[in-house]
């Protein structure tokens, strides 16, 4: 039987400690995991390669068979490395090389001749635990940015054997890949692959403008069919990744998600009940004006005009003639996503339409990542301070304008807190795709929601009728989500319908089994030719 083995840096689930000092396996937060990882769960035919992701002087040989025991019993084989290697190939050359040039910050790019030996070491003992494994017939396929050389040691030792790749994350402009001083062979590692995929047409052009340029003894055809010496041919083409819809809508409508919603709701001042305490506001400024003026204990205390007083009687005076709304995001604490610009962004808004002032509350759910990356460190203080600011300046009494949770929630959760949002806010600098965007339009089956997108991710190239904004232009941005905030219900629906239709075909086991029934087309002998 033919099977597809998946090989990744990470497993698609982490081992977590329990109080008892046991151990088990929890599902990854992150587009790989929840891409493929339903796939791999629904199909017993599938195997999973990948880092393990643990510190292994933490463990004894024992507690380690164990663990891969338990990593075997999900069908997942663990690839221990040291701490020497996880530092030069992961921490150094994927994540402070490759992650920025290729998301466009190539002034946080860090060039390092160990780091990249240290990358070639690993993508070799990937190698060495994937090569025994393979069978006759099996497809392999490898992710993302982590394993480029990949594709090309294991071609040399199966010249026969079906092998895809697909990077999850954009490919840059030929211009800043080539500054890279290992580009050529990089190219040359991925063009072992029979099939090498891309979120969009943009990346796949940008791959191939990089060939041209760095390799331009190869040949390409019309169709992006690139010959190597010795007549192995890759195909280069363009999968826009999708989610798994119904999931997502159902998950939206479980019972805990609804309960998030409703306490959200609730704490925003959007359910009935909050008429109430809108108006117990209103009569809480009046009050603390009134008590100013007569010169009690406040009277000292308050300067004239202070900004506090302005804004609450604003809010008051809004009561009863606007609903209040609730804004959410949903990140990985990192450089690419954009938050210290979308937080200019909203408070921006306030400044700008002080009428949502004790109208609009934003739950901001930011998980730190890469933690010990100093510019992960640099990132989170800067948003921790942006938050700390606007909530300083702009609460009320009864209302602070930031939620900011950096806990890792699991879906359920998620799911309640794209549900309670009545405006998504997507505004990554740069994203392969951007799963987030799309979850939030499933959260909101048939129903008002609205999403402001960055135009600088491979979700805008689909979700067209989003407030579409460039994310580093913070006045636009703060348009678009007073424009988002005003729309009715009726014209979000409308927008919405378009979206979520495309978002119910192209799932993401629609974009699994479009990336595999082209990798069997062209893996066959003679089959790269024309079209995929
Ligand atoms: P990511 O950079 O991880 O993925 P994204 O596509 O947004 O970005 O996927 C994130 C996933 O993790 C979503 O499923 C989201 O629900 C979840 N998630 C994010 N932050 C979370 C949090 N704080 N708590 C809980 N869950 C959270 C990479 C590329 C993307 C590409 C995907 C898939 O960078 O561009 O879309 O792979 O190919």
């Amino acid at each position: 039987m033919s099977r597809l083995i998946i090989v990744s840096n990470r497993l698609p689930m982490s081992l977590e400690a329990k109080q008892d000092g046991s151990y088990s396996l929890r599902q990854n937060v992150g587009g790989l995991a929840t891409a493929i990882g339903p796939y791999h769960r629904s199909h017993r035919d599938c195997l999973w390669i990948g880092w393990s992701g643990i510190d292994t002087k933490r463990y004894s040989d024992k507690e380690l068979a164990d663990i891969k025991a338990a990593y075997k019993e999900r069908r997942c084989i663990p690839i221990f490395l040291s701490e020497e290697e996880v530092n030069g190939y992961y921490a150094g050359f994927s994540n402070n090389t490759l992650w920025p040039l290729f998301h466009d910050f190539s002034h946080e790019a860090v060039f390092k001749q160990d780091d990249w030996d240290m990358y070639r070491k690993v993508n070799m003992r990937f190698a060495q635990v994937v090569e025994p494994l393979i069978r006759k017939g099996d497809t392999i396929w490898i992710q993302d940015y982590h394993l480029m050389l990949l594709p090309k040691m294991l071609r040399e030792r199966y010249p026969d054997a079906s092998i895809g790749w697909f990077l999850h994350v954009p490919f840059p402009s030929a211009e800043i890949f080539r500054s890279l001083p290992w580009s050529r062979e990089i190219l040359e590692g991925v063009l072992g692959a029979n099939l090498v995929g891309f979120h969009t047409v943009d990346f796949s052009t940008s791959f191939l403008a990089s060939v041209h340029r760095l390799l331009p003894q190869l040949k390409v055809d019309r169709d992006g069919v690139v010959e190597m010496p010795g007549g192995h041919r890759a195909a280069i083409d363009a999968f826009p990744i999708g989610i798994d819809y119904s999931l997502y809508s159902r998950t939206a409508r479980s019972g805990l998600a609804r309960a998030m919603r409703r306490g959200i709701d609730e704490v925003c001042g959007k359910s009935p009940r909050h008429r109430y305490r809108n108006s117990v506001k209103a009569e809480g400024v009046a009050a603390l004006e009134a008590s100013s003026s007569e010169g009690n204990w406040w009277s000292h205390h308050i300067e004239e005009d202070i900004p506090e007083l302005t804004l609450a009687r604003q809010a008051a005076s809004s009561v009863g003639t606007r609903s209040n709304k609730v804004i959410v995001s949903v990140d990985r604490l990192d450089y690419t996503k954009g938050l210290p610009e979308r937080l200019k962004a909203f408070g921006a808004m306030l400044d700008k339409y002080p009428e949502w002032i004790g109208h609009v509350t934003y739950y901001l759910l930011a998980t730190p990542s890469r933690e010990n990356v100093r510019s992960y460190q640099i990132l989170k203080d800067q948003v921790d301070q942006l938050v700390g600011e606007i909530n300083g300046r702009y609460s009320l009494l009864a209302w602070t304008p930031i939620h900011y949770i950096t806990r890792s929630l699991s879906i359920k959760p998620v799911c309640g807190i794209y549900s309670a949002g009545d405006v998504a806010l997507v505004t990554p600098l740069r994203d392969g795709m951007n799963l987030v965007a799309k979850e939030y339009l499933a959260c909101h089956d048939g129903d008002a929601g609205s999403l402001v997108l960055s135009d600088m991710c491979g979700a805008a190239d689909e979700l067209t009728d989003a407030f579409i904004v460039n994310p580093y232009d913070i006045d636009m941005v703060c348009e678009a989500l007073h424009n988002a905030l005003e729309i009715s219900p009726e014209e979000s629906r409308q927008r919405n319908i378009k979206m979520q239709a495309r978002l119910k075909v192209r799932t993401a086991s629609n974009w699994c089994n479009s990336f595999l029934d082209s990798l069997k087309q062209v893996s066959m002998p003679g089959m790269t030719q024309g079209r995929l």
